[in-house]
């Protein structure tokens, strides 16, 4: 399995209070098919508790469970698989810890160079932005609907767009060839984040319908 349609990725910052698990279980009942677990700042042991809750979620609704920046994090919670940049562990080497049917995501900005070195190195899927400008990741480089369009011409792995995509503009990146939406506050900052998640993977739906 691999991601398609709306990918949401937890923030505990933007989450008003409420618990992975909490944002999660609404993101699943919206229609959320891919649940992503980052949290940067959250200590490792209860990170890791965390992470057996939501893949055990994600298992009961058949949705694909990874988690950010740390294999051995992922194979402890028994993830579907994990999330990596240029900066992180290879992706080659977390195969190797993760086995065969691992689901491996790589960053890679708006770079075809990179998006070349993910294909020789057993990527399944490419993380591509920040597609339009956002306040959830300092530094973030805004790279445009092109990049999606530039690696999709480059490289054959799917992609799943992300950065400062809403309910407005996620038809955009589904258009430009993106077969999943990434998105934080668009969902975890949502005041129903249900109705939000189902809004999104709706219209990400009749977005791939006409392609
Ligand atoms: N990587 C590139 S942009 C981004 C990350 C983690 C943040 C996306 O958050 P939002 O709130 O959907 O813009
Ligand atoms: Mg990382």
């Amino acid at each position: 399995m691999l991601p398609r349609g709306l990918y949401v990725i937890t923030d505990s910052a933007l989450s008003q209070g409420r618990s992975h698990d909490q944002v999660v279980e609404a993101a699943l009942r919206g229609g959320a098919t891919t649940i992503q677990l980052r949290d940067k700042r959250c200590p490792r042991a209860d990170l890791l508790a965390a992470a057996r809750r939501l893949s055990a979620l994600c298992r009961e609704a058949g949705a694909l469970f990874i988690v950010n920046d740390d294999p051995y994090l992922a194979a402890e919670a028994g993830a579907d698989g994990v999330h990596l940049g240029p900066s992180d562990m290879p992706p080659f080497e977390a195969r190797g810890l993760l086995g065969e049917q691992a689901v491996i995501g790589w960053s890679v900005k708006g770079s075809i160079e990179l998006a070349r070195q993910a294909s020789r190195m057993g990527v399944d899927y490419l993380a591509v932005g920040s597609i339009f400008p956002t306040t959830t990741k300092e530094g973030a480089v805004v790279v445009g609907v092109e990049a999606i369009r530039n690696i999709r011409a480059a490289v054959e792995l799917p992609i799943a767009a992300i950065g400062g995509i809403d309910l407005d503009s996620v038809v955009s990146v589904i258009q430009a060839g993106a077969v999943s939406a990434c998105v934080i506050s668009a969902a975890v900052g949502a005041p129903d984040v249900e109705a939000a998640c189902r809004e999104l993977s709706q219209a990400i739906a009749a977005a791939q319908t006409v392609h």
